[in-house]
């Protein structure tokens, strides 16, 4: 069978060669389609790439992508970064994973970014990644993005593209509807997915409806390094599933869809499937300031970590926060209400103007929208249909300001292109349809191979989108890639949005699964970037300014030493006087003061990754020889012609033995005038916080 890309290339039409998965497919979206009465994706994909598509991705050699593009690494606990048009890949950040291609999580200096209350935990599942926003549009300075196993948001630093900030989020259980930000940042959200005992205690799991609880977090975010839980809604037992922050007129609302409304705690996919509607929370975050202020929130003891790296250390350190604030809707009226959605709804988002409300009713025939203006004069009319545990809710032909008929099956997520049309996934369907605000009629779709998540338009679901581009991430690959046994690579498909009709441009490759990605200008952080650390700013403990500071020390069983990394050798490299049954730390720093000038460092048979040292930067590898011998250590970046000859050896003796701790100098070390003598070593043992 002959792969589908190269039938693109050469232009053939889809025969029934396609093989059977890719043929399954196709046939199952026709059908699912026909039901729906769209009739869509009955195209062969080949048909859908126009002859120009190939010059629109093109980016020529040296040249740079029009746009940064964040992609959530799902499962893999990172973020990537593409550039698009091109769909080229030009970083991966580790956020909750260890990452041993650069020692992120394993290093001494960095551990402690990985730490919870249930320990140090190497791994999350990232799912939305979110821009920081000043006056409501992405602002370039940081990215967030969200642990959902284990409810932890991260800060990642844009003109570093390094995560500097995980603060974990208490009472709470599946982290999925977050981190949503406000228009200025001021807070980031973060809900549950799954509802728990709040707090968390030993009970039936039978006692659902009485005893467990959703919570809505709102995180203080506006300053690097002060990352809070400000307070906690504590809602119904739902399942809270996605958000989104008004705009504009609605700038002071939060969205978040629910389902489960059921609260059904076993075979969900039948039992929360019931209600013909669940609900969007509408949260008015500006009434529950007040109410915090007025002291209407209780104090609840709980724990949660807050790791922060230091700009001057670049270490990173842990505290355990012991209380948070939690407000009862029935404690600040008028904070919350439920807006009834059809049906178990996915995404809520929220279009430029700020006015309309969409939400993704996954198992819904129609897109709900709602309008804002209505909801206001709802609350203000009591159009109630009742109310749940203090919430009204709202009467939802009060509140709806159209419905998107027959769009297809399986509606997900929704983002603008700010001229007035909004584009939803649609799972089950397999395709993006573009659709109208204000008349909510169907203008255009899309197929899209095969069954996409998220779909992310530039600042598209911020108040101005940069809409002439759509990716849409796919769950499925099938067979768009050359195969590579039972598990094949995400897929990402590049449409062009500019005219009438959505163009498929290109399908590239994604590491693990993507749901959400955000994107913006390249030109807003493009010359942002930091190139090294300045070494006379380094502030590490144990960092070395020149040659001549580096050295050995024991302090009882530990021995530190200090290390110079410079193109291309190690100063000292040859150390003696280790004896097995010490712990070793090598404390090494990367002197030089070059832009992408990067060192490596790893010694036979350690347990840790290696460690790649940014120019300036100093790193730390914790070492336990366990045999005597003498062991090569070598740089692991290939940084100079003589990369291959930066190399060096550490003897270790047998346990008592009487070799004197020696490191050499190389002879420039030694002419070095910066040579004060004797090494010192900090006070302290360890450098402060740093996880062993
Ligand atoms: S999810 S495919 Cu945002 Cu985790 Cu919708
Ligand atoms: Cu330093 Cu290779």
């Amino acid at each position: 069978m002959k792969g589908v890309s190269s039938r693109v290339q050469e232009g053939f039409t889809l025969s029934h060669e396609g093989g059977m998965s890719h043929r399954t497919v196709r046939m199952a979206a026709a059908f699912l389609a026909l039901v729906a009465g769209t009739g869509c994706a009955t195209q062969s994909p080949q048909a859908l790439v126009s002859g120009d598509a190939a010059s629109k991705v093109y980016v020529a050699p040296g040249h740079y992508d029009e746009f940064y593009a964040f992609l959530s690494g799902g499962y893999s606990g990172n973020v990537s970064v593409y550039g698009l048009p091109s769909g080229r890949m030009l970083k991966i950040i580790p956020v909750f994973s260890q990452f041993p291609e650069n020692g992120y999580g394993y290093t001494q200096e960095t551990r402690a970014m990985l730490q919870t209350t249930y320990g140090e935990i190497p791994w999350d599942d990232t799912h939305h990644a979110e821009l920081s926003q000043t006056d409501g549009v992405p602002d370039g300075r940081w990215l967030f993005i969200n642990g959902n196993n284990t409810p932890r948001i991260a800060r990642i630093d844009l003109t570093r593209f390094e995560t500097d900030e995980i603060i974990q989020i208490p009472n709470s259980a599946g982290g999925h509807a977050a981190p949503f930000t406000t228009g200025n940042s001021e807070y980031v959200v973060s809900a549950t997915r799954f509802s728990v005992p709040i707090p968390n205690t030993d009970m039936p799991i039978e006692n659902f409806k009485a005893g467990f609880k959703g919570t809505i977090s709102f995180i203080r975010a506006d300053q690097p390094g002060k990352m809070d839980v400000a307070f906690q809604i504590l809602m119904p037992g739902y399942d809270y599933d996605l958000g989104h922050a008004g705009k504009g007129p609605s700038a002071g609302w939060f969205f978040f869809t629910s389902y489960d409304t059921e609260q059904a705690y076993t075979k969900l996919e039948v039992n929360a499937s019931k209600n013909d509607k669940d609900f969007i929370a509408a949260v008015n975050w500006k009434l529950a300031e007040q109410c915090v202020k007025s002291g209407k929130a209780k104090t609840m003891p709980t724990a949660y970590a807050h790791n922060y790296t230091d700009e001057k250390t670049r270490v990173a350190t842990s505290e355990i926060k012991k209380s948070v604030l939690v407000l009862e809707p029935s404690a600040c009226p008028g904070m919350v209400y439920f807006i009834p959605t059809p049906k178990s709804p996915h995404g809520v988002d929220v279009d430029p103007t700020g006015e309309y409300i969409v939400g993704g009713g996954k198992l819904a025939t129609v897109i709900p929208v709602h309008s804002f203006t209505k909801m206001l004069k709802a609350i203000a009319d009591k159009a109630f249909d009742g109310e749940l545990s203090g919430i009204p809710i709202l009467k939802y032909e009060a509140v709806m300001a159209g419905e998107v008929q027959k769009p297809g099956l399986g509606p997900l997520h929704t983002e603008f292109d700010g001229k007035g049309y909004a584009y939803t996934s649609m799972f089950i369907s397999s395709e993006v349809v573009k659709w109208k605000l204000g008349t909510w009629e169907v203008v255009d779709r899309a197929p899209t191979y095969y069954s996409i998540g998220h779909l992310m338009i530039p600042g598209g679901d911020s108040k101005k989108p940069w809409g002439n581009y759509l990716l849409a991430m796919n769950k499925i690959t099938k067979d768009r890639y050359l195969p590579t046994g039972p598990e094949l690579a995400q897929s990402a498909q590049l449409f062009d949005i500019s005219g009438d009709r959505m163009k498929l441009l290109l399908d590239f490759p994604t590491t693990g699964e993507p749901h959400y990605a955000q994107a913006l200008p390249a030109a807003m952080i493009r010359d942002k970037q930091v190139k090294f650390f300045a070494l006379a700013n380094n502030g590490n403990p144990y960092a070395v300014h020149s040659e001549a500071e580096g050295g050995i020390e024991r302090k009882g069983k530990a021995v530190h030493i200090k290390m110079a990394a410079m193109r291309s050798h190690f100063t000292p490299d040859n150390l003696e006087g280790v004896m097995v049954g010490d712990t070793v730390y090598f404390h090494v720093t990367n002197i030089d003061q070059d832009w992408d000038i990067v060192h490596g460092f790893a010694v036979l048979g350690m347990h840790e990754a290696n460690l790649i040292l940014l120019p300036g930067e100093t790193r730390t590898l914790k070492w336990v020889p366990l045999t005597a011998g003498v062991y090569p250590f070598y740089c692991t970046d290939f940084c100079s012609a003589l990369h291959q000859e930066m190399q060096g050896y550490i003897r270790v003796s047998a346990p008592g033995s009487n070799v004197a701790l020696k490191a050499n100098m190389s002879d420039r070390a030694k002419t070095q005038e910066a040579r004060k003598g004797a090494m010192t070593m900090p006070a302290a043992g360890e450098p402060k916080g740093q996880v062993k």
